[in-house]
């Protein structure tokens, strides 16, 4: 009997098995979790179709976070498949490619609300439906990163998108916690996934972080499963609207 034997878990944002979401579903499908996943667009879904097959997971639903058709879709799934929810993994965000490379201050109006929609938002409008499912109550987390907090050289309106994100974390705790629902975010030091590949420099962050923080190395993949699990559990059971720093200490560090 793994720890979340029973447990039914929505997760959003595996585009492939460097994922944080690969790391945290291989997680909770060697705890006992039935799990559910969900591909963006038909490339994709090429790439999230045999991971399923490889972790067992029957359930895999297509969902572009700004189509609101497919998220009313993908709960109704979720509603037939399973009856209820017991927590949600949204692993999701995006910026056009010029907002991470270019001066702050030239970020267009669209940028800036795709941003905004795809990496914030998102989170408010999927949470309203896994709250209608969390019957039973649930945990919802989702992933962030310092730049949210601290200037981080190009990361731009991202930043501003998480910062979003994270206030969005408190407001929802607050709301679904009347319902035993508790929403935490993960911000999660600097890893090589398709997310970071192409960003100018990014593997001198590495090198510096890794140098920098208090247990000299790099975020592992590992070490965010491991969090996300914590905060996905019963052990989580007191904690809610929080950001967790998961950065190997970096965050911490002044001079
Ligand atoms: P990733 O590219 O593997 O995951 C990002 C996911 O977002 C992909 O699966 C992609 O398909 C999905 N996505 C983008 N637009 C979407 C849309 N419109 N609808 C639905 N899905 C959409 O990269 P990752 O690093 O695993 O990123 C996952 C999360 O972790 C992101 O929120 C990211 O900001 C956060 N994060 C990453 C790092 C890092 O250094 N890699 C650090 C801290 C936080
Ligand atoms: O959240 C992220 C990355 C988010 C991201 C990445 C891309 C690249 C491809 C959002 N949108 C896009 N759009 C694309 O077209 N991270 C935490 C990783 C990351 O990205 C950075 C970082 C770090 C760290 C960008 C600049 C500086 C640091």
């Amino acid at each position: 009997m793994g720890r979340f034997s029973g447990k039914k878990v929505l997760v959003l944002g595996v585009a492939n098995e460097r994922s944080i979401a690969h790391s945290i579903t291989t997680e909770l499908v060697k705890e006992g979790a039935t799990v559910a996943l969900t591909y963006v667009n038909e490339a994709i879904e090429k790439r999230v179709r045999p991971i399923a097959e490889e972790l067992g997971i029957k359930h895999v639903y297509q969902c572009d976070v700004q189509n609101e058709e497919h998220i009313d879709k993908l709960f109704a799934e979720i509603k037939d498949a399973w009856g209820s929810l017991d927590g949600m993994v949204h692993s999701i965000a995006f910026a056009d490619r010029e907002d991470l490379s270019r001066r702050f201050v030239e970020t267009s109006r669209a940028g800036f609300q795709l941003a905004l929609d795809v990496s914030a938002y998102s989170l408010v409008t999927l949470s309203k439906r896994a709250e209608k499912l969390m019957s039973e109550g649930g945990s919802i987390i989702t992933l962030t990163y310092l730049g949210s907090q601290r200037v981080v050289k190009n990361y731009n309106v991202m930043g501003v998108a998480k910062a979003a994100l994270e206030a969005s974390v408190r407001y929802l705790a607050y709301e679904l916690g009347e319902k035993g629902i508790r929403v935490n975010a993960v911000s999660a030091g600097p890893i090589k996934t398709l997310a970071a590949s192409g960003i100018a420099g990014f593997k001198d962050m590495l090198s510096v972080f890794a140098e920098k923080a208090p247990l000299r190395r790099n975020t592992s993949l590992e070490d965010v499963a491991k969090a996300s699990l914590f905060l996905l559990g019963h052990d989580a059971s007191g904690v809610t609207g929080e950001t967790m720093y998961v950065d190997c200490g970096f965050n911490t560090i002044g001079m």
